[in-house]
């Protein structure tokens, strides 16, 4: 049996930015399914993994830890395997960064703003406008940190451009995520390079 456990879903954008993590360190781990989005709201004994009742918790023996950075800081640092934070300080920082940007204002806009109301439920009509600015500033800003390399931050992939590609993935399936990624050459190249990485194929999920 593996020594860790994932709690989360297949589906979720946080979850699979752990498992890309796991997946680029190659770390033997167990997906333990858990559904947060039930009708029946979060399972009970979930709660007492995470009292905010989100996903991914990750479980390694007697140590439980909660909150997607804090998951991959620590598996970047105990686990051998490729290094996914950059050595240089400034470029470390710039990493933190971008993570916080990810979570602060893209993670909504693009996921719950954009793609679950045109993917998910295949609501073609509704107005996303407000997402879609939103999203928009956000792309801008990665767009900006590529500036034409291969990667957001230095010259190798690191825990941005993972924390990254779940939410970007999602916002390509709908319209309106195909039109502004078109508006940004870098970005879109950094989306074809990326999704052909091997962890990015091993965490597929029914949703792409
Ligand atoms: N700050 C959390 C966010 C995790 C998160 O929002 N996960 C989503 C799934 S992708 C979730 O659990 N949503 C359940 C809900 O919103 O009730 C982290 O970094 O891990």
């Amino acid at each position: 049996m593996s020594t860790i456990q994932l709690y989360g879903l297949a589906e979720s954008v946080y979850t699979r930015i752990v498992r890309l993590a796991l997946e680029e360190k190659e770390i033997d781990y167990e997906l333990v399914e858990t559904n947060v989005f039930g009708e029946s709201g979060v399972p009970p004994e979930h709660l007492e993994r995470n009292p905010f009742g989100r996903i991914p918790v990750l479980k390694q023996e007697d140590f439980l830890i909660y909150e997607t950075q804090a998951i991959n800081a620590y598996l970047d640092e105990a686990f051998s395997g490729i290094r996914l934070t950059p050595a240089d300080v400034r470029e470390q920082a710039r990493m933190n960064q971008i993570i916080g940007i990810l979570d602060s204002y893209a993670y909504m806009s693009m996921v719950w703003g954009i793609f679950v109301p045109r993917v998910m439920f295949g609501d073609a009509s509704s107005s996303v406008d407000e997402a879609v600015e939103r999203a928009s500033v956000c792309l801008q800003a990665l767009e900006g940190f590529l500036d034409g390399r291969d990667f957001l931050v230095g010259d190798a992939v690191t825990l941005a451009d993972l924390h990254a590609l779940p939410m970007l993935f999602y916002l390509s399936q709908a319209p309106e995520g195909q039109q502004l990624l078109s508006e940004h050459a870098s970005l879109n190249a950094w989306m074809e390079q990326s999704t052909r990485r091997r962890s990015f194929i091993q965490t597929r999920s029914a949703n792409g």
